[in-house]
C-alpha cells in the first residue's frame, strides 16, 4: 500500500480544493508535531516521572496533572515562532496567550485542551489533545479574549489526537474527516482512514450514569427508553460505553457510531454542563458534523452558539444523527 503522509495529504488537499493555505498547513503540521511530543511523554509514564498532580489548579478550579501542564507548554512553545498565529487559548490558562513580540503575527487563532481526560492519565487509559482553529477578525489589533468569541461554525480546522494503544490524529478542514496514525518507528503521521462517516442510527450510548439522579426530565426519558430495550418504546437493545475521555468516546463514535452526552443537570442550575464550548464541544462538533453526525446543546446546533466567554461550559449531545435529533426534540417538548 502506498503511504500518504500528513504533509502529502495537506499539500494535495490544497491543490485539489484550495482549502489549506500554506500558513494553515504549517499550523496543522506544528500542532501534529506537538502531539507527537506529547504522545512520547505520555508513553513514558512513570519512567518519565510525568505522572501525578502538579499541586496547582486551573481556571476551572480543577487540579492540574503534571502532564496537563507539560502538554500545554509543548503546544505553546511549538506554536509561538512560526508566524502563523496571532494568539492561543487553552483550558489550562485563564487568559489568552498572544504571540510574543519577537515573532511575526499570523492570521490564525488556536484553542486547545492540551490533555483531555485528565482523570485517566495515571491509570493508563486513552487520553488526548483537542484543538480548534479560528481566523483573527478583520482589522484585529492586539488580540483580546473578545476576538476568540466566534461561533463554532467559523472554525477553519479542528481535530484531536488520541494517545491510546495507537496514537492517532483526526482532522477536518471543512472537507470531511480523515484519520492519521503515528508510525512510531518513522515518527511520521500516515493517512489511515479517509472520509470517516458516522452512521445515522446506533445502538450505543455514552453518558456518566452516576449523575442520573440529577438529570433533567428530557435526558432521563431518553436514557430510560434506551435502557428499556427490546420490550420498551425503542424496541431494541442498547449498549453503554463510557471512557471518561471525550477524545476516546468521540473516536469510537466516529468509527462505529453512537451518541455521547454530557448534559447540564440540577446540581448547579447555573452551570451549563461540564465540558467547555470553545476547545472541547466546538471542535468535536465540527468533526462530527463533517462526518455526517449532529451536535447540539439539547436546544440548538452547537456550532451556532455565540460564545460569551473563553471558558464557558455547555451541555453536549453529539454523534449519530437520528439519536441526537431525538434527544434534542425531547428538550423541545
Ligand atoms: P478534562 O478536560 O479536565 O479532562 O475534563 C473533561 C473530561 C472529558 O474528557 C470526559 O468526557 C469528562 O470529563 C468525564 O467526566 P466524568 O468525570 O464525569 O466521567
Ligand atoms: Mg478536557
Amino acid at each position: 500500500m502506498k503511504r500518504v503522509s500528513l504533509t502529502q495529504y495537506l499539500v494535495e488537499e490544497q491543490r485539489l480544493n484550495n482549502s489549506i493555505p500554506a500558513e494553515l498547513r504549517l499550523l496543522i503540521e506544528v500542532v501534529a508535531r506537538a502531539c507527537k511530543t506529547i504522545s512520547h511523554a505520555v508513553g513514558k509514564g512513570a519512567l518519565g516521572e510525568v505522572l501525578g498532580t502538579a499541586g496547582s489548579e486551573n481556571v476551572q478550579g480543577e487540579v492540574q496533572k503534571k502532564l496537563d501542564i507539560l502538554s500545554n507548554e509543548i503546544l505553546l512553545e511549538a506554536n509561538e515562532w512560526g508566524g502563523h498565529l496571532a494568539a492561543m487559548a487553552s483550558e489550562e490558562m485563564e487568559s489568552i496567550h498572544p504571540i510574543p513580540n519577537r515573532y511575526p503575527m499570523g492570521e490564525y487563532m488556536l484553542l486547545f485542551d492540551p490533555l483531555d481526560g485528565s482523570s485517566n492519565i495515571d491509570v493508563n487509559v486513552s487520553i488526548g489533545t483537542i484543538f480548534s482553529v479560528l481566523k483573527a477578525p478583520e482589522g484585529m489589533g492586539t488580540p483580546t479574549e473578545q476576538d476568540f468569541l466566534q461561533p463554532g461554525s467559523k472554525q477553519v480546522a479542528a481535530g484531536y489526537a488520541v494517545y491510546g494503544p495507537q496514537t492517532v490524529l483526526v482532522l477536518t478542514t471543512g472537507n470531511g474527516v480523515n484519520c492519521f496514525t503515528l508510525d512510531r518507528e518513522m515518527g511520521s503521521w500516515v493517512l489511515t482512514q479517509r472520509g470517516m462517516q458516522i452512521p445515522a442510527d446506533t445502538k450505543e450510548f455514552a453518558i456518566n450514569a452516576s449523575n442520573s439522579r440529577h438529570w433533567y426530565p428530557p435526558v432521563t426519558r431518553y436514557v430510560d427508553e434506551m435502557l428499556a430495550g427490546e420490550t420498551g418504546p425503542r424496541a431494541k437493545n442498547f449498549n453503554m460505553r463510557w471512557i471518561a475521555s471525550m477524545v476516546a468516546d468521540v473516536h469510537r463514535i466516529l468509527n462505529r457510531g453512537g451518541i455521547f452526552m454530557y448534559p447540564a443537570d440540577q446540581r448547579e442550575p447555573d452551570k451549563a454542563g461540564k465540558l467547555r464550548l470553545m476547545y472541547e464541544a466546538n471542535p468535536m462538533s465540527f468533526l462530527v458534523e463533517q462526518a455526517g453526525g449532529a451536535a447540539t446543546n439539547g436546544k440548538q446546533r452547537m456550532l451556532d452558539i455565540q460564545p460569551t466567554s473563553l471558558h464557558q461550559r455547555v451541555a453536549v449531545f453529539l454523534g449519530s444523527k437520528n439519536e441526537v435529533e431525538r434527544v434534542t426534540s425531547y428538550h423541545q417538548e
